[in-house]
């Protein structure tokens, strides 16, 4: 993630990211067919949106969690793609013209645009299909737990992108479209359509690292705190900023008279929730200590982040 204009983290810790996306990208190269490979259109298709750029945030999560709890960065490739492969997945749904209907993500023309509606569609569907793939090509030779741990993962991320998480949430987006909804609704919406994505790659990352019951409820209080202001922050940078800056079209919740924290809480009040929120997020690593570094880094990221 770009923290171009803050000193969010030290240059020391942007490394460490730095280093974490080059692995994350290559793992992802891997685990994704070659364009050439039959049949080329899909392939070619899947990995125009993968590799479209993105901060690859939700990796940086799932790796940075399991630091916090003493992981090894190889147990939690798989993980990592998948959150991405699954990440990316929804956007290119969120695109289409059934949906949110745009023409630009991550600087680029979306997908729809350059491979037309049908493609798209089966792009979105093999990257959530490659995702839970990946996460079952568990090595035979594993013992009983760690298989129990990746089963687990699988799991937990199932019910994130499921109706009561990604899909829910994109469902009650769609439906409150134009309508004015109380504050409490808004936020169950937030915490399903972006919150419980961001909360798998946490609690995932420490469960595949072996993360004991209390690490795990620690985590999930900084999960649950980080995965809330990163919606709150988005609804700000789409009033604030311009589509140079996001890649993306920018107003567009405004022109879609949609509900967000920007127009339920005002500007100023949707800033103050998320410095409120990064504090929360902090408090719940106090007991980590120095290991817990580079999950604090991408709290602060999340928040100050400008695009
Ligand atoms: C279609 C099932 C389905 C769900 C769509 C992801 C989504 C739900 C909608 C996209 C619009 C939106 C504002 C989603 C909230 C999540 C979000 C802010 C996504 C952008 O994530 P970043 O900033 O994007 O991490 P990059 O490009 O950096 O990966």
């Amino acid at each position: 993630m770009s923290a171009a204009g803050t000193a969010a983290v030290s240059p020391e810790l942007e490394a460490r990211y730095e280093a974490w996306r080059v692995r994350v990208e290559q793992a992802l190269d891997q685990a994704l067919p070659a364009e050439t490979d039959w049949p080329s259109t899909i392939h070619r298709a899947l990995r125009y949106s993968q590799f479209a750029g993105g901060k690859r945030i939700r990796p940086l999560l799932v790796l940075a969690a399991g630091e916090a709890v003493g992981g090894h960065p190889d147990e939690l490739m798989p993980l990592c793609c998948a959150v991405e492969m699954i990440h990316t997945y929804s956007l290119v749904h969120d695109d289409l013209p059934a949906m949110d209907d745009d023409d630009l993500r991550r600087g680029k023309p979306t997908s729809h645009k350059v491979f037309g509606e049908a493609m798209a569609i089966l792009a979105g569907d093999a990257l959530l299909t490659r995702a839970f793939h990946l996460l079952a090509e568990a090595p035979r030779a594993w013992d009983a737990g760690r298989l129990r741990r990746r089963l687990d993962a699988m799991a937990l991320l199932g019910a994130a992108c499921g109706t009561t998480g990604l899909i829910g949430g994109q469902v009650e987006d769609l439906e409150s479209e134009g309508k004015a909804i109380p504050a409490s609704a808004l936020e169950r919406l937030h915490r399903a359509k972006t919150g419980a994505l961001l909360s798998a790659c946490v609690r995932g990352g420490a469960l595949l690292a072996g993360a004991d019951e209390a690490a795990l409820v620690a985590l999930g209080r900084f999960a649950s705190a980080i995965g809330l202001a990163f919606q709150v922050v988005d609804d700000v940078l789409d009033a604030t900023e311009g589509a140079a800056q996001l890649g993306k079209t920018a107003g567009k919740d405004a022109a879609a008279r949609k509900a967000t924290y920007v127009s339920v809480h005002g500007l100023d009040g949707a800033r103050r929730m998320a410095a409120d929120l990064l504090k929360e997020a902090l408090e719940a690593l106090e007991a980590f200590g120095p290991r817990a570094e580079a999950l604090r880094g991408l709290g602060r990221l999340i928040v100050e982040r400008r695009a």
